[in-house]
């Protein structure tokens, strides 16, 4: 076939041969999946946003033929197409013609701004780029022709709502087609291979520069239907996904693409914001939810404001991303009345759930357990060696869904897999007898703002280009609402200054996504260091707890 998986790590082969006699791996492509539940439930709604209700029918239909229109605009299969797209039903339908075409989508976040784009376009050597044309006055029409300006291999821009003449109209490749039944039949012939990549996840980041996950059609359908379980996925199932669904965790942990397989029915939303969200969870009769802690503490301060009567038919909320305090998780229930899952996941693969018939203390105080028996997972010390229950230390792990490498990153893979293969996710994690496993916390470089992962090292190299910075330090700082918040410490040139606006006024001019621009600063006249001379950072995360419980 045309595709290929340079740049990735296979699974050996002895242990791909028993995931598939196993029937982990299916050897089907993910778009089939699709196509069978619309054989299956045609009439059934398959996707509403705002006005819009898709039919399983139409989704197949739209699907097919959108997967061979981007072959008519001239991209083949195993090219890139950047997708950065708000919750909505032209990201569901796109991302499911690209899996159909063979061409890998590159899950950007709607925050992403010029610095992120240009670097993953590069990196994933994007010929392709899929925007909105406006959201929230900025204009991402114009950041996509800026991008493709300089990046030759950026051929074709693709914009949701209003295109200019030399883009295309995105709603336009997402059209219906009368007869789709060649089309189907011209796609099957060229199904991409099960094996081959079917998606580029990013990676929550630690090293300087974001990394992509090339997940397969094997893989993440697996990872898609090993979740489905625990979460109880049936095609009564209603979903609501409100976190950006380029996010694994609403895509596919179950996610969209979990209630799409099942013949369930999915409600986009651009936003978790509490008035609207309980509005279309009651319009709908929504069951599942998916919320980071930040957001689930938005809804139950919500809710106990309102005592509103529009969660009813909420069962479960699914909650991860970062660590729920337990005194949250303990109001999940009484509050809104749906059972809690935590999940403990990551775009790498692995994802640990509580069972929804886990007593109260499981559901409450733990992050739960793999949802595959296949996935192992291992606690170590800093030797390596294998840690007894009850000791925490650092999580490693391997599996199905759980894939052998970075793409295209050989220094971070070795920094991050084992030569035999385990993924070291830089989480310090014990693991209870009964085999649940509580994130204690990391060792890892990087900030977890409600969610978003901000690599450390990334900043600190924007921060470095301030000429009068000696010293750069980002650190988590403790926050009420998303858990941590990026502070930075940072030495200057005797004489000169260097305010926070400066720093933030910088990394906006360089196109830095929002979220990771910090929040808090504080110029000392010296870091301090650990004995091998590097900057310490768990005193400056003491130092920052101190100040900010001293300033009330
Ligand atoms: C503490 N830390 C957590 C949790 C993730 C499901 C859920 C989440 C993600 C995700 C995901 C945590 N408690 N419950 O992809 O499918 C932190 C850990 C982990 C990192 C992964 C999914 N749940 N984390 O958050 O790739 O540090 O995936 O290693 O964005 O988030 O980040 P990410």
């Amino acid at each position: 076939t045309s595709h290929t998986s340079e740049g990735t790590t296979p699974w050996p082969a002895d242990l791909a041969a028993e995931f598939r006699a196993k029937g982990y791996w299916e050897d089907r492509a993910l778009g089939s999946y699709i196509l069978e539940t619309a054989d299956r439930l045609p009439h059934k709604i398959a996707i509403v946003d705002g006005d819009v209700r898709l039919t399983y029918a139409e989704l197949a239909n739209r699907m097919d033929a959108a997967a061979e229109r981007l072959l008519q605009l001239g991209l083949k299969a195993d090219d890139r197409i950047m997708v950065q797209l708000p919750n909505g039903w032209q990201f569901a339908l796109l991302t499911l013609a690209c899996f159909r075409a063979g061409i890998i989508p590159v899950m950007a976040l709607p925050a992403h701004r010029q610095y992120e784009l240009s670097f993953l376009t590069e990196l994933s050597e994007s010929r392709a780029i899929a925007v909105p044309d406006v959201i929230k006055d900025f204009d991402h029409q114009a950041m996509a022709e800026e991008l493709a300006a300089s990046i030759p291999a950026l051929e074709i821009i693709l914009v949701s709502g209003t295109a200019k003449p030399l883009n295309v109209r995105l709603e336009e490749i997402l059209a219906p087609l009368k007869d789709v039944s060649a089309t189907r039949a011209r796609l099957d012939a060229a199904a991409p291979s099960p094996d081959s990549p079917a998606l580029f996840l990013l990676s929550g980041g630690t090293t300087g520069l974001p990394k992509l996950i090339t997940r397969t059609h094997n893989d993440y359908a697996y990872n898609i239907k090993a979740c489905s379980i625990p979460t109880a996925v049936t095609e009564d199932t209603v979903y609501l996904g409100t976190l950006p669904a380029s996010h694994n965790f609403p895509l596919a942990c179950p996610g969209i693409l979990g209630i799409l397989f099942a013949g369930g029915r999915v409600i986009m939303l651009p936003s978790p914001e509490p008035r609207k969200a309980f509005a279309a969870i009651e319009r709908e009769g929504v069951t599942l939810s998916t919320a980071v802690p930040a957001v689930a503490q938005r809804w139950i301060e919500y809710q106990q404001e309102t005592g509103s009567s529009q969660l009813a038919t909420l069962e479960v909320l699914q909650v991860g991303g970062s660590r729920l305090p337990d005194e949250i998780a303990r109001k999940v229930k009484p509050v809104l009345g749906a059972t809690l899952q935590q999940v403990f996941g990551m775009a790498e693969g692995l994802i640990n759930t509580t069972r929804l018939n886990d007593p109260e203390d499981v559901i409450c105080t733990t992050q739960g357990r793999p949802v595959s028996e296949a996935d192992e997972v291992r606690i170590v010390d800093e030797s390596g060696k294998d840690l007894p229950d009850g000791v925490p230390g650092s999580i490693l792990t391997r599996g199905p869904y759980t894939p052998r490498g970075y793409y295209r990153a050989p220094e971070a893979n070795a920094r991050a897999f084992t030569p035999d293969g385990w993924y070291a996710s830089g989480d310090i994690v014990e693991r209870r007898p009964d085999g649940n496993l509580i994130v204690q916390g990391r060792d890892k470089d990087m900030i977890n703002r409600g969610g978003e992962k901000i690599s450390a090292e990334e900043i600190e190299s924007l921060v470095y280009r301030i000429e009068d910075v000696t010293m750069a330090a980002a650190i988590a700082m403790p926050d009420q609402v998303l858990g941590e918040r990026l502070c930075l410490y940072i030495t200057v040139k005797p004489g000169t200054e260097v305010t926070l606006e400066q720093i933030q006024d910088l990394l906006r001019r360089t196109g830095v996504a929002a979220f990771k621009i910090p929040e808090h600063l504080v110029v000392v006249d010296e870091l301090p260091t650990t004995k091998v001379g590097k900057i310490n950072k768990k005193d400056l995360r003491a130092d920052i707890a101190e100040r900010l419980a001293a300033a009330g």
